[in-house]
């Protein structure tokens, strides 16, 4: 079987799936998806309709949404990095932290990011507020939970991990915490610093240009 990871360098929840292919050195082809073109945008849709990336592919599995991805991956193709643990109730606390990150960081992040793309004067700033408020809350859990650990699970780095690294860091772009949240901050170094997620960064530098810039006040 050879794996192809159907992805974009800039995309966050790419990002997470990056960090556990590049954890464990699993080897993959990637196939860049460019929405903005009508046929690559259609090729993609016929293996995966809702049309988000990230998508492996395994043969002729289609593995779409990044934690199933990962536990995939775990399952599959394991290595050094084991990223669910094998006791339930740890695999449980694990599978909680993976949607926290997923459902109260990253996607009020995607919301206040996504903002930024809509047409001029289709802006929805009360929904930004919500989303902004959604994530002030989430990273004091975080600033709380992270107080005395290295990663999320303790000392061994999971899914947990690779589902914080991309919103924390699209977050501080957007809403930079590193005064009032510094545990949260520096959890955030540490997971930049950690090999995997600075390798997937640094290919995603060409394309941080396109990071979609605040619109001033109309
Ligand atoms: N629940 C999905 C979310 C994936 C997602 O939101 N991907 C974004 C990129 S970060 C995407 O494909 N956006 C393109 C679009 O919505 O048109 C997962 O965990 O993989």
């Amino acid at each position: 079987m050879s794996l192809t990871l159907y992805f974009h360098p800039l995309s966050s929840f790419c990002h997470k799936v990056l960090i556990a292919l590049y954890e464990n050195d699993t080897p993959f082809t990637p196939q860049l998806v460019d929405l903005s073109n009508a046929d690559s945008a259609a090729a993609f849709k016929a293996i995966w309709p809702i049309g988000k990336f990230p998508v492996l592919r395994d043969g002729d599995r289609t593995i779409p949404e990044s934690s199933v991805i990962i536990e995939y991956l775990d399952q599959h193709y394991p290595g050094r990095t084991k990223f669910l643990p094998s006791d339930a109730d740890l695999a449980r606390q694990t599978r909680l932290r993976d949607r926290f990150y997923d459902l109260y960081l990253h996607l009020p992040m995607q919301k206040v990011v996504g903002d930024r793309l809509r047409p001029p004067g289709k802006s929805d700033p009360h929904g930004v507020a919500d989303a902004k408020a959604a994530l002030r809350t989430a990273l004091d859990m975080v600033e709380k939970d992270m107080a005395t650990k290295s990663w999320t699970m303790g000392d061994d780095f999971t899914l947990a991990d690779c589902s914080a690294a991309p919103p924390l860091f699209y977050i501080d772009k957007v809403m930079p915490f590193g005064d009032t949240h510094r545990n949260a901050r520096k959890y955030l170094d540490r997971l930049m610093e950690r090999p995997s997620y600075a390798r997937a960064l640094k290919e995603a530098e060409p394309y941080f240009a396109m990071f979609p810039k605040e619109r001033a006040a109309s």
